[in-house]
């Protein structure tokens, strides 16, 4: 009898579901494929590729972890720091915002904050007090088009507060609330993932561990950031993206943009097909040689191995925040912005990437391809045309329960192919999880490209080396009549909302 009033109580719901459902759907739109993301995590993901820019109190002293106990006065910029030239030397690669570091976990705020004294306002001279960092970060950014967010490390291996609640309240809360109000348009917040350990803490000592899940009043801070800058994403302990596991500045070839919190042992290259909450991965990686912060002496990686980790990150549904960290003069060093104009220069020749101050993109071979595809979702709005229309909001499907699909891609004469890019709608899941991509020369023999290489997740972007390398990607290409591309299996029924090929 227990088990039968329970099975009818568990029933019940189900019936006001599956009403929801009846509701009048005229366009046949298909359902998302849970778990989706937040408005202001798709926002997030279409920033794809920033800058993280660490300088601060370590630039001047040569650390990358300072201990919380500089004098003030040793942070005094040669010259006065320029955010625009951060700005406007990350727009000329390709990116599309920046984040700046504007508290490391040596406590000191580029900031004049009611928080603590421990700030530019005591800074060592004239240039170092006038340059409020996240004050004109901003306004560069807005100037330029460019999104941007701030680094805040919750630990603060100055604060004599640190550990106790008063920290979280009355010293963390509300710097976040302060760098909130310098945009309320602004895109990340980032927060490492440090969770304490020895300082100075005000003199006192010692060490001081706390758990970061419980103990930043995590829920609270979310609601006062939005409160103030609404389509900011909370990154790490926020909850709203995840770290993609390794500071190299590679994702998974299968990255599934969703975790399981509770689990504990989150793949975070890949994700999890199974996870219940949209967490999409972001991987942070350094462009120079040396640390996070600027060291004499260090170099820049090169252009080519730069955009190799392009194709490993943004090309496999991550986003991929790059560091270029300003020297003492507080601008970017030359062999830093030429090296960054060279990779901007390869994205937008490659991969049509839209790069400042450029103006002859690669060509999208999908624009002129006649384009047939195996099925198409009946409602009447989710035509092959949706694929190359340049209109994210568009889309190509197949039908409730056909969950595999042929898009074949012709030319009147063969064109030279090295790129493949696909995008889903991730407004409505992650859904696609495995594909193979062929081609013909003569339009009779087909051959499999890039056998090798895992082709199972989309996700937001997927960008393909037809090679299967992305070490050695600008081979010669292949030629080809046809391309097809078969999605094996998916979710739910499939949808594409971009293709292109270069
Ligand atoms: C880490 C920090 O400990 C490093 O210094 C650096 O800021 C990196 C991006 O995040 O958690």
């Amino acid at each position: 009898m227990k088990v039968k009033s329970l099975l009818l109580g568990l029933a019940l719901p189900a019936v006001g579901f599956a009403q929801n459902y009846d509701l009048p759907n005229p366009d046949n739109a298909p359902a998302p494929c849970h778990p989706v993301p937040s408005e202001r995590q798709i926002l997030w993901n279409e920033t794809e590729f920033y800058a993280f820019f660490h300088y601060g109190m370590n630039t001047f002293t040569g650390l990358e972890w300072g201990f919380g106990n500089e004098a003030e006065s040793k942070y005094a910029p040669l010259a006065m720091p320029n955010p625009e030239q951060w700005v406007t030397s990350v727009k000329a690669a390709g990116m599309n915002g920046g984040i700046a570091v504007v508290k490391h976990h040596d406590g000191f705020c580029l900031w004049p904050t009611a928080t603590t004294t421990h700030s530019i306002a005591k800074a060592g001279n004239e240039y170092g007090r006038t340059a409020n960092i996240p004050q004109l970060f901003a306004q560069a950014s807005q100037k330029h088009n460019m999104k941007y967010g701030f680094y805040i490390s919750p630990w603060d291996r100055n604060s004599a507060h640190y550990g106790k609640d008063t920290y979280v309240s009355e010293v963390f809360i509300k710097q976040c609330e302060e760098l909130a109000a310098y945009g309320a348009d602004q895109f990340e917040m980032w927060f490492d993932g440090a969770r304490g350990g020895d300082g100075y803490y005000g003199g006192e000592g010692g060490n001081r561990d706390i758990d970061p899940e419980i103990y930043y009043d995590i829920p609270n801070l979310r609601a006062r950031v939005h409160r103030i800058a609404p389509n900011c994403v909370m990154w790490g302990v926020g909850g709203e993206a995840r770290w993609i596991g390794n500071e190299s500045g590679y994702a998974g070839n299968t990255n599934w943009a969703m975790t399981d919190y509770m689990s504990e042992t989150v793949v975070r290259e890949e994700g999890d097909i199974n996870g219940w909450f949209w967490n999409p991965g972001e991987s942070d990686a350094k462009a120079t040689s040396a640390g996070w912060f600027w060291h004499e002496g260090e170099s820049m990686k090169s252009a080519e191995r730069l955009f190799q980790m392009y194709l490993e990150t943004v090309g496999r549904n991550a986003t991929l925040i790059l560091n270029c960290p300003p020297n003492k003069s507080g601008v970017l060093p030359t062999n830093t912005v030429n090296e960054l104009k060279k990779l901007g220069k390869m994205l937008h020749e490659r991969l049509a990437v839209p790069v400042y101050e450029r103006n002859a993109p690669a060509t999208d071979f999908a624009k002129s391809a006649t384009i047939e595809v195996s099925e198409t979702r009946t409602g009447g709005k989710y035509a092959a045309t949706n694929l190359t229309d340049g209109n994210k909001e568009t889309y190509w499907g197949t039908n409730d329960g056909d969950l595999d699909a042929t898009i074949t891609l012709t030319w009147e004469t063969p064109q030279t192919l090295r790129y493949l890019v696909m995008q889903e709608p991730i407004k409505l899941g992650q859904r696609i999880k495995d594909f193979k991509i062929e081609y013909t020369e003569d339009g009779a023999t087909w051959t499999e490209l890039c056998p090798n290489l895992e082709t199972t997740t989309v996700g937001y972007k997927r960008i393909i080396p037809l090679n299967g390398s992305t070490s050695s990607s600008f081979g010669d290409g292949y030629n080809a009549k046809q391309l097809r591309i078969t999605i094996l299996d998916s979710r739910a029924c499939p949808l594409l909302s971009n293709l292109s090929v270069y």
